[in-house]
């Protein structure tokens, strides 16, 4: 997991790259299963410093979620990054 640039990151004046913001997303992939579930995307979010982690990845996977098995999988990931700007978090390519 990267640990430099990104662990205090409170998403003011600051930015990641897609592909780190990926990498990110997948590393809270916790049990393993390629997808994210709305516990590991909260923990996740949280871990951006975002207030109401919990009400945001509930928004977000209501949003996001195509196929509605609950859950981002790699693919929904691409729509997760875009929606990262709604809360803030800059993405650059
Ligand atoms: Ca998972
Ligand atoms: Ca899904």
């Amino acid at each position: 997991m990267p640990r430099k640039g990104w662990t205090n990151w409170r998403g003011l004046e600051a930015s990641l790259p897609e592909h780190q913001m990926r990498s990110i997303f997948k590393a809270f992939d916790i049990n393993g299963d390629g997808k994210l579930s709305r516990k590991e995307l909260k923990l996740c979010l949280k871990k951006f410093g975002l207030h109401f982690a919990g009400l945001r990845a509930w928004d977000a996977i209501g949003h996001i979620d195509a196929d509605g098995d609950g859950m981002i999988s790699e693919d929904e990931i691409d729509e997760l990054i875009k929606y990262a700007s709604k809360w803030g978090l800059i993405v650059t390519p």
